[in-house]
């Protein structure tokens, strides 16, 4: 819905990280002396809108030559939407988060997760007040798709806030667990096959139902590390590249799933390898550690 503009006031300090090849630009500012992240994105090209563009725009030739012309086109306002993302109070991690780094591969053993990773994501992960929001339809319940209310086994899944809802090229969902005691994957044991398995089963489903985008063209999986410690699980189209997909973070839940089905402390034992940004304080807490 329509809101006032808590963007009119918003100062710029500096440019994060742009590119222009994904058209986006994350932003550190401030907005009434307090920090703020703004992230804007120029959204894809949609084949419903076409007609509609080629009907309704002005154009302005920029140059012709040959059979070959430029011109510059200015769409209808409603198609020429920019999405934004407002991060208000941001922290000092939040900026951190959206400043491009130099990556360092760590390889964390069972042994590095309980001496440095734990005591390092109890001291310092993000709030994850926005989730409890969610469990508890104090926001963002009229975007819920599915939820199975079981205290177990039960999830709500709902559009990621990556994803504007406006194409399905970038579909990207995430199921939330009920259950507030699982920090991530190294947590998982095979007593939550029945939670995975029904994430798996009823998410798959209901986007089906939803928006007829079947399973075999979902990216299904877990990230390690995740931003936010409480157990979640992203739903992607797999025609889209999104953040964090890659072999370096994402973990398949199929493969999750049956890792677990083999050994139950799969997940406690295994080696798992990641990246960190060089200005992580997890990747100074390894140095320390003689362990990177
Ligand atoms: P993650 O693997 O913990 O970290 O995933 P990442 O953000 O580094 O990928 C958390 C997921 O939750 C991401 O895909 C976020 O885009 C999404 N997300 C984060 N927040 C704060 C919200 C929110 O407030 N609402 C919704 N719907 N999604 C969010």
């Amino acid at each position: 819905g329509e809101c006032a503009n808590v963007l009119s006031g918003f100062k710029v300090k500096s440019v994060l990280r742009d590119s222009a090849r994904d058209k986006t630009i994350f932003i550190h500012g401030t907005v009434e002396d307090q920090e703020a992240v703004v992230i804007l994105e120029k959204t894809p090209m949609r084949q419903d809108d076409l007609a509609e563009i080629f009907q309704e725009c002005r154009l302005k030739l920029q140059m012709k030559n040959d059979i070959y012309s430029t011109y510059q086109l200015q769409p209808p306002a409603h198609l020429n939407e920019i999405k934004t993302t407002v991060i208000c109070p941001a922290t000092q991690k939040h900026v951190k988060k959206y400043l491009s780094q130099e990556m360092f591969l760590v390889e964390e053993t069972g042994e590095d997760y309980l001496s440095t990773t734990l005591p390092y994501i109890e001291s310092q992960s993000f709030s994850v007040q926005w989730v409890y929001n969610i469990l508890e339809k104090k926001a963002e319940a009229d975007r819920i798709v599915f939820e199975d209310p079981d205290p177990d086994t039960g999830f709500v899944l709902l559009p990621d806030f990556k994803w504007d809802q406006k194409q399905l090229y970038d579909l990207y969902l995430i199921a939330i667990v009920h259950r507030r005691n699982i920090k991530s994957l190294r947590d998982l044991t095979s007593d939550h096959l029945p939670l995975l398995r029904n994430i798996s089963k009823k998410g798959k489903e209901s986007i089906q139902k939803q928006y007829g985008m079947p399973a075999c063209k979902l990216r299904v999986y877990l990230h390690y590390q995740p931003s936010y410690y409480h157990l979640h699980v992203h739903f992607t189209s797999l025609n889209y590249d999104a953040p964090g997909c890659g072999v370096e973070r994402a973990h398949l839940l199929t493969d999750v799933i049956m890792n677990l089905e083999a050994d139950p402390q799969y997940y406690q034992n295994r080696t798992i390898t990641y990246t960190l940004r060089a200005d992580d304080n997890l990747l100074l807490r390894f140095r320390e550690a003689g362990r990177c």
